[in-house]
């Protein structure tokens, strides 16, 4: 049986780059055969920056009915809430114990991340990638669907369970990460050369999952391109229009050549036109699904049963971790 575990955090609303990053892959995962899925919200990593503790509370529950709404199959599938299983906090500490700081200043992300705090960076921004490996390695994954922004947080990952085996014996798994070619690294709808977040002060940058349609619509066609007017993927010299068509693409399977001739003789505001209208039509179907379950008290059972389920793997493994580090009495 395969593992496979992905998390997001409730940081924000979740925006079409999430989807394309992390969902899809892990939706393509599922129809595998002999898979286990296990899904978390991540609301432990959120708080290495500041967080409103009601958007926060809100954000969890939003997340945990946009994962179903996708359309997670809970015969393969566990989520789980990752503070609800606190063994993700006592082998994140472990982790810490076993990372060194100077390879944690490197981590991109860090370097990113700590340009917007201006009030201050915390501890906690530096010991994310622990933490994340904390939270892989609790369940031994052999899987890892994400966007390319996280391929170095999987590569520490990799690092710590090799240092940690090589010191106290095999104790984990080395994951893997699994990221689709197209979809892996969308970018900002106004500054293509920035990935799309769900954090980016400016909303005209993404499209979140939940963006009202027309609204969602009218980003697409607003997203800057270029003076050329000609339809084809050049990252270098056309990031706008290469980062829509790698969007149209991953929503309809179409390939990027394929979609090149079809729009051969077009013009952006054709193309455009096109796009947000499969933008919305994908939106307004999530949508439909999302209203069902936030509002279905089947979602707390979901998340008591993932919790409880998680927490059964998590601590048979932290408790190994334990014993051979000579941690407490056992
Ligand atoms: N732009 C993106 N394109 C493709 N994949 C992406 N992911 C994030 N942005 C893109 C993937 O989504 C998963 C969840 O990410 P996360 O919420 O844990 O953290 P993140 O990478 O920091 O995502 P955001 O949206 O940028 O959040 P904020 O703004 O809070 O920092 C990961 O698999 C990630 O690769």
């Amino acid at each position: 049986m395969k593992r496979i575990l992905t998390g997001i955090q409730p940081s924000g609303h979740i925006t079409l780059g999430n989807y394309l990053g992390a969902i899809r892959p892990l939706l393509a995962l599922q129809n595998e055969e002999d898979v286990e899925l296990l899904v978390f919200i991540a609301d432990l990593h959120a708080i290495t920056v500041p967080q409103d503790r009601v958007a926060l509370r809100h954000n969890i529950k939003e997340l945990a009915a946009l994962f179903l709404a996708c359309g997670l199959d809970l015969n393969k599938a566990h989520m789980f809430i990752q503070s609800e299983v606190p063994c993700h906090n006592q082998l994140g500490w472990v982790m810490e114990c076993n990372s060194y700081i100077g390879e944690l200043e490197r981590m991109t992300q860090f370097k990113d991340k700590k340009q917007k705090q201006t009030d201050g960076v915390s501890a906690g921004l530096l010991t994310y990638p622990p933490l994340m490996a904390a939270d892989i390695l609790l369940y031994d994954t052999d899987l890892v669907p994400v966007g390319e922004d996280q391929k170095q947080h999987l590569e520490i990952t990799r690092n710590l369970a090799s240092r940690f085996n090589n010191k106290y014996g095999e104790t984990f798994k080395l994951p893997e990460p699994y990221i689709l070619k197209t979809g892996a690294r969308v970018m900002s709808l106004v500054d293509p050369s920035k990935k799309m977040s769900k954090s980016d002060s400016n909303p005209k940058a993404f499209i979140s999952i939940l963006d009202d349609i027309n609204v969602a619509k009218k980003k697409i066609k607003s997203a800057i391109t270029d003076s050329e007017g000609s339809i084809r993927y050049d990252v270098e010299n056309k990031p706008g229009v290469s980062n829509l068509l790698t969007i149209y693409s991953s929503l309809t399977n179409e390939s990027i050549a394929d979609l090149e001739t079809k729009y051969a003789n077009s013009n952006y505001q054709v193309f455009k036109e096109d796009l947000a209208n499969i933008v919305g039509d994908f939106l307004s179907k999530i949508q439909e699904k999302y209203n069902y379950y936030i509002n279905s008290s089947d979602l707390d059972l979901i998340l008591n049963s993932g919790r409880d389920l998680a927490y059964h793997y998590a601590s048979r493994k932290l408790q190994k971790v334990y014993h051979k580090m000579g941690i407490g009495r056992y």
